[in-house]
Order: structure tokens, then C-alpha cells, then sequence
């Protein structure tokens, strides 16, 4: 048998308060998976209309990829009704007979428990797992759950899991009335990889108030835009340097269909990541102490790191870059960064699995694992960048040491 949880909801949107709950779930259960269940059309709660049951099926696909023990159940979703707990509980279990369920809900919902269509049906299909949070953990817990038990028959397990207090309603508020430091609050509540589709799809936003107007690049300037600038790097860079940049360009558009980020801007930043490759390192050097470029440790012993940064400034100064995401994806696609955002991990990999490439030692399965896990693929690239590094005896970038530590912690 496997211990699967399910975890249900509107997900409307999706935010770090459910990613905590199914990380507690996981782990304090010793499940096997947690599969993420959105509902088709929710029996109670009111809905923004204007999102669709698939953007939020993207949303919480877009998280479960990044995630190795989370899944998308599509089960409700393709239900045209409300759906019903006990008949999705049995449907799942008549269709998985090797799954042991385990049902996560908050304490919330375990209260309203006996109101809910046939619980007893629900307590034979699964065992419950409860969120609670840890310091809030009432007596009156116990009592509800001995009562639950005792009436319905149920297995029932408590999951410590102080969450984050975050609602959907709440984001969906924030992001409606542009309040201050909408980007940052959101950051803290919303998967990256959420956030992004939020943007690029506009939800949530009211008639078309933008959230954060962060797309410096216009479509239709795009077509332009990016014939001046190759027009450029072509002259600038070596052929062999140039044909480099074109992939990486093209694999950052794929990448960026693949997890919803907007693929011109993607696109862009792969077009100007080595635009300071056409200096020497002694070059490198020079230029970035004349532009007071902050230059680390590793960076003095291997001046050649610096073209990431030396690019990050010229892609502002010479090419007219304002967007903030490219440029710090750019300056930072060499070693990565602790928090790196969903494109600066889009550029990182492209730029290592781009079609030119030949020479790195796991390049199928980490072009494999790129559209499938990105921070897999990740993980694996600066894990072999790190040896490659430590066997020819060069100077690791502290970044690149405590991007490899965040990633870990974070998984
Ligand atoms: O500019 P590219 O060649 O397209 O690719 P890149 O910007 O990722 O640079 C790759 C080179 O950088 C590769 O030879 C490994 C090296 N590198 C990555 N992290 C570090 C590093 N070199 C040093 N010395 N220290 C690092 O931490
Ligand atoms: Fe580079
Ligand atoms: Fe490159």
C-alpha cells in the first residue's frame, strides 16, 4: 500500500499556506506522495468568475513541478457539479485500490465535520490529517476529534503545522487594490512560480489594472528589440559565442512556456546574459573596478566570473534594459543565488543545457529533468559545476555554494 494524502481546494490561488500544509502532511505522516486535488466548481465559496478551473490547475501544476512529492489529482476538476467529498473519496479509492488515503483539512473544517454529506462514508474512505496550528492548539481539539471518532468511526491525526496565516481571499484582496509593496507581500505568500502566472495571466486584477506594470517590453516592440540587439552581440561576440547566445535565448522562451513566464522577457535575458563575454578577464576586471562593480574574492582570483555582472550593467547602459528581472538574472546567471527568482533559474539552466552544448557530463538527464523539475535540474548543475570546479582546482564562488545550500534546505 502507499500513504497518499489528498489535499483539496479552490486554490484560488494557490499560496505558501497549502505548501505548508501538504510539507506537514508529508512529513509527518510518512506519506509517499501528497497529491494537490483543485475543484471544478467549489460548493460554497464564492468564486472570482474570471479565473478558470485550468489557470488554477496551472497554478498548482506549476508549484507540484517543482515540488518531487506533490501531484496534480484532476479528479473534480473534470466534474461539471459540485463535488462531493464522500463520492470523490470513494471514486479515488475504487480507481487506486493500492492507495491509503489520508484526507487533509484544517481545523476549520474539521469542526464543521458532521454538517459535511455522508462523513461517514468520508471516514471510511480516509483517514483524516488535521492541520492545526501549534500554537493554537486548543483542549477543545481533543474533544472534537473523540467526538468524531466515536460517531463516525474515524482515524483521525493531529499534523503540527504552525502555517503561515495566509488566505486566498486575502491575496486576492491585495492584488485587487494595489496596496503598498503589493510585490513584496505577494512574494511572501505566493509561490514564485505562482506569482509569475498571476502576472503573466493578469489575474485577479480587476480590469486589467496591472499588477506591478513590470513588463518593460512592450509586445510590439518586442520584434525590434530583439533584432537590435542580436544585430549587435553579432558584432560584438565570437561566432561560437554568439551561436551560444541564440540557444540559450530560445531554450529561456521554452523554458519559460513550460513555467509560465513571460516568454519575451525570457527571451531577452538569454539574448544578453554573455553580452561582456567579448572582454578578457584582465578586461573584466578592469572595467568593473572603473564602474565601482562590487568584485568578491572569487571573482579576483577568476576575473572571467565577472561578466555576468559587467553583462547585468551593460545590458542596462548599452542596451536600454529597465526590466529588473533581466537584469538581475543576468547578473546572476553564473553562480545563481540564494531566493533566485523563477527567471534567474529559467537563465541559469538554459544557458547550461542550451542545444550548442556537448561537454557537461549529465546533459541528457538534466535537459530531461529542466521541463520537468526545474529546481532538480538545478540542483544537479551546480552539484556538478562543484565538482568540476574542486577537481581542476579552481576558486569556488561562495554564491555558488550557498545557492547549492538554499536549494537544499528549500526542497
Ligand atoms: O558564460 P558561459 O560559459 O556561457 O556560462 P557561465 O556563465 O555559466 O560560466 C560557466 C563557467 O563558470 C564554467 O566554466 C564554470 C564557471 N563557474 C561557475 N561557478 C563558478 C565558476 N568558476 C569559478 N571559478 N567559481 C565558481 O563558483
Ligand atoms: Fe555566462
Ligand atoms: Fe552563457
Amino acid at each position: 500500500m502507499k500513504k497518499i494524502g489528498i489535499l483539496g481546494g479552490t486554490f484560488n490561488p494557490f499560496h505558501k499556506g497549502h505548501l505548508y500544509i501538504a510539507n506537514a502532511a508529508y512529513t509527518q505522516l510518512g506519506l509517499d506522495l501528497v497529491y494537490i486535488m483543485p475543484c471544478g466548481i467549489p460548493p460554497h465559496k464564492d468564486m472570482d468568475s474570471s479565473v478558470t478551473r485550468y489557470q488554477r490547475m496551472s497554478m498548482c501544476q506549476k508549484v507540484c513541478s517543482n515540488y518531487p512529492y506533490l501531484r496534480l489529482l484532476d479528479t473534480e476538476l473534470k466534474e461539471d457539479g459540485p463535488s462531493y467529498s464522500y463520492r470523490t473519496l470513494e471514486r479515488i479509492r475504487e480507481g487506486h485500490p493500492d492507495w491509503e488515503l489520508y484526507f487533509i483539512i484544517g481545523e476549520d473544517s474539521l469542526d464543521q465535520f458532521s454538517t459535511w454529506k455522508h462523513p461517514e462514508l468520508i471516514a471510511q474512505s480516509a483517514s483524516l490529517a488535521v492541520a492545526i496550528r501549534r500554537a493554537g492548539k486548543s483542549a477543545g481539539i481533543d474533544k472534537v476529534c473523540k467526538a468524531i471518532r466515536e460517531e463516525y468511526g474515524a482515524r483521525i491525526f493531529l499534523l503540527d503545522s504552525d502555517y503561515i496565516d495566509v488566505s486566498s481571499t486575502e491575496i486576492r484582496h491585495i492584488i485587487r487594490e494595489k496596496r503598498d509593496g503589493v510585490e513584496q507581500a505577494l512574494a511572501s505568500l505566493i509561490p514564485a512560480e505562482v506569482l509569475s502566472f498571476i502576472r503573466e495571466h493578469r489575474l485577479y486584477s480587476n480590469g486589467g489594472i496591472e499588477l506591478s506594470p513590470k513588463k518593460d517590453i512592450k509586445p510590439s516592440d518586442f520584434p525590434r528589440l530583439k533584432a537590435d540587439i542580436e544585430k549587435k552581440l553579432e558584432k560584438k561576440l565570437k561566432p561560437s559565442r554568439y551561436m551560444h547566445t541564440i540557444g540559450v535565448a530560445y531554450t529561456s522562451a521554452s523554458l519559460a512556456m513550460a513555467y509560465g513566464y513571460p516568454m519575451d522577457i525570457a527571451f531577452i535575458a538569454g539574448l544578453l546574459h554573455d553580452c561582456a563575454k567579448y572582454m578578457s578577464p584582465s578586461e573584466l576586471y578592469a572595467f568593473c573596478e572603473k564602474k565601482d562593480i562590487e568584485i568578491s574574492a572569487a571573482e579576483k582570483k577568476s576575473p572571467q566570473l565577472l561578466h555576468a555582472k559587467a553583462g547585468a550593467y551593460l545590458a542596462e547602459k548599452d542596451y536600454g534594459i529597465t526590466d529588473k528581472d533581466i537584469l538581475h538574472a543576468v547578473k546572476v546567471h553564473t553562480t545563481g543565488c540564494p531566493e533566485m527568482n523563477l527567471l534567474d533559474q529559467i537563465l541559469f539552466t538554459a544557458d547550461y543545457i542550451e542545444p550548442n552544448r556537448d561537454k557537461a557530463r549529465r546533459l541528457t538527464e538534466i535537459r530531461q529533468a529542466a521541463f520537468k523539475d526545474l529546481r532538480l535540474a538545478i540542483e544537479m548543475i551546480l552539484s556538478d559545476t562543484i565538482e568540476y570546479l574542486k577537481e581542476t582546482g579552481k576558486e569556488i564562488d561562495q554564491t555558488t555554494y550557498k545557492t547549492y545550500e538554499w536549494l537544499k534546505a528549500s526542497r
